[in-house]
């Protein structure tokens, strides 16, 4: 039994001193904010380590969906998934916006692009699809949906960076992606966030977004607000994003071993990863039913393990802030999915101890 609790994750950090060495330098400079130079230089190592065009660094996930909206100029009915975290739902309501729920695929546990049409009205102004825990949607179904119905496309991709999609990343798809650098993501600023585009224009629309509606003279243009990161915070993603590679690499190898030891469990089942491409962010399992997930999270807290019930309850039943819609498969599906501890600093001998306290839960 290990010494301290096992949570769902931790964040991966680069050393200390490997930080304040970047630190040095703000305190010399004296800037702290408003597009720095280490922001820049972030974003540039970014573009390069991802090989992308343009990445807007903003303050953080749900900030960079609500700056997605208002760069694409839309106003109207956003279809979306059930299936996720509330922020996807409330970026949307903040922008003045209406979710319509279109439910999931029960495999991939991403938007079905099947059933797309069949939300779409006149008032349809875009598609919001979450890459669920890296997995990459079908975005070339929903790319022709969108254009034959004149549609904007905006990821989620909140847990998407380092996912890919026939060897390019995830990111660049769709007209803009969000994405976030929490700390409980792959690769974190503590908070952040971030705009993708490959459309030149919208690049420099989100950079005036984020800073008030400035333009390089400091002249308002438009509209913007204060979606701006400090050098501190890009200074500690300069310092993780040297680790970028290795988190990736050490993820996919602790996925891979779950999924070997779990494999032969009757009674849980696994998210498809249909396209590959995908980054590892989290190990997802699905049990049969809510009642052998109640029985595993509590047989795993009583040991100090705790897992998440990462996205449950499905967002279309917040009825604090939507009107209920049923989605049966999101619905079921949240109900019966727990995520399991994964990060960088997990070691073998706790991994292992989690795997071995699931297979008694097999054998009882
Ligand atoms: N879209 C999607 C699909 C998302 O999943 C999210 C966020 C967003 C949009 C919005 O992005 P942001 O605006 O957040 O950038 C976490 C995160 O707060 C959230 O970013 C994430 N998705 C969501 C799925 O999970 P919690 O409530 O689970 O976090 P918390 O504090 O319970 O942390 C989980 C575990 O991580 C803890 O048990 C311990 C560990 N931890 C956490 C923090 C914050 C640490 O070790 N250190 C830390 O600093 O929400």
């Amino acid at each position: 039994m290990p010494n301290n609790p096992i949570f769902v994750t931790k964040p991966t950090l680069a050393p200390l001193e490997e930080f304040t060495e970047i630190l040095n330098g703000v305190w010399d400079r004296g800037i702290l904010t408003h597009n720095g130079p280490l922001v820049q230089e972030l974003e540039q190592e970014v573009c390069k380590k991802l090989n992308i065009n343009h990445f807007v660094a903003v303050t953080n996930g749900t900030i960079a969906i609500q700056m997605a909206i208002k760069a694409l100029g839309v106003k109207g009915e956003i279809i979306t998934t059930p299936f996720t975290w509330v922020a996807t739902l409330s970026a949307i309501q903040w922008e003045g916006c209406t979710p319509v729920f279109c439910d999931i695929e029960p495999d991939t546990l991403n938007i079905d692009p099947t059933q797309l049409e069949a939300c779409i009205t006149p008032n349809t102004v875009a598609i919001m699809p979450v890459h669920v825990f890296g997995n990459p949607c079908d975005v070339e179904a929903i790319d022709l949906i969108a254009k034959k119905y004149g549609l904007k496309v905006i990821y989620d991709a909140a847990h998407a960076i380092g996912s890919t999609y026939k060897g390019q990343s995830l990111l660049e798809y769709g007209n803009i992606s969000a994405t976030s650098l929490h700390a409980t993501k792959l690769f974190n600023t503590a908070e952040g966030g971030a705009c993708i585009t490959k459309d030149l224009e919208l690049f420099e629309k989100l950079k005036r977004i984020r800073f008030f509606g400035h333009d390089q003279k400091k002249a308002i243009v438009e509209e913007g607000f204060n979606g701006k990161v400090t050098e501190v915070h890009a200074a500690l993603g300069l310092a993780n994003l040297k680790y970028f590679d290795s988190v990736l690499k050490d993820r996919k190898a602790k996925y891979g071993i779950y999924k070997d030891a779990l494999s032969g469990f009757e009674g849980i089942s696994f998210q498809e990863l249909k396209f590959g491409g995908a980054n590892y962010s989290y190990f997802p399992i699905i049990f049969d039913s809510e009642e052998q997930l109640l029985n595993a999270e509590q047989l795993l807290n009583k040991e100090k393990v705790y897992p998440r019930r990462y996205f449950y309850p499905a967002v279309n039943t917040l009825e604090a802030i939507v009107t209920y819609k049923e989605m049966p498969i999101a619905e079921d599906i949240a109900k019966r999915i727990l995520c399991l501890p994964l990060y960088y600093d997990l070691k073998e001998e706790e991994q292992e101890f989690i795997i071995q306290l699931l297979l008694k839960l097999k054998n009882s």
